[in-house]
């Protein structure tokens, strides 16, 4: 009897652990692509069909199902894998191909969006959102839209995977250890780079440089 009493409780405890639904090739229930002739299946996906870009002056979007705000967390990190299959033509241009991922609560109204630019021409990019939390209006429950505002029939991507969580990142980013995380943190960055040093290599690419810097900023301008 304590037995299931523990099971019980362990699964309840499971059920109100915040989860960012995940979409890949075997996970995208709940997921909604508004093509309606183009539906969301393992082939389609792996063929990279699921493409976002502007047809008729409107956005082609996919969009996950509503979860639920971790409140204990600062941040929503969200991971896309984002293939542009048309890399190699001569119009693709690089900067229309950027992702836009926007967060809405569940009565339809924005409340963030984060734009990421892929930075090198390649057929397959892996792209991170943040998102600082709380939200504005302190929503609990959300969905993530992703669209390619400014892609056109070369220049657009297609969605292979979104993969998302709940962090807290002010012990890692709070590197001069003052409880905050501020300007102090960046000048420790740059105190780094300037004397040759991955004392703090925050994004994991094995230095300190300006992209540890650009996380600290984004962090300081997300929670600002
Ligand atoms: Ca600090």
């Amino acid at each position: 009897m304590k037995r299931i009493v523990m099971m019980v409780v362990a699964v309840l405890a499971l059920g109100v652990a915040a989860q960012v639904p995940t979409f890949s090739m075997t996970d995208y229930e709940g997921w909604t692509y508004n093509r309606n002739d183009i539906a969301l299946n393992n082939d389609n996906i792996s063929q990279g069909k699921i493409r976002l870009l502007m047809e008729n002056g409107r956005p082609r979007t996919l969009t996950s199902p509503l979860f639920d705000v971790d409140a204990a967390a600062d941040s929503l990190i969200v991971n896309v894998t984002w293939r542009t299959e048309n890399y190699n033509q001569s119009s693709f241009v690089l900067s229309k191909s950027a992702l836009t991922v926007a967060l809405f609560d569940v009565e339809g109204l924005s409340l963030d969006s984060v734009t990421v630019v892929p930075t090198v021409v390649q057929r397959e990019h892996k792209l991170r959102f943040a998102f600082g939390l709380p939200l504005n209006f302190d929503a609990k429950r959300v969905q993530m839209r992703l669209a390619c505002w400014k892609g056109d029939i070369v220049s657009n991507g297609a969605v292979r995977k979104v993969e998302g969580s709940f962090v807290s990142l002010l012990a890692a980013y709070d590197v001069s250890g003052d409880g905050q995380v501020n300007v102090g943190d960046v000048n420790v960055l740059l105190a780094d780079i300037l004397a040759g040093v991955a004392t703090h290599d925050l994004n994991g690419d094995g230095a300190v440089n300006v992209g540890d810097v650009n996380l600290v900023l984004n962090y300081i301008l997300r929670h600002s």
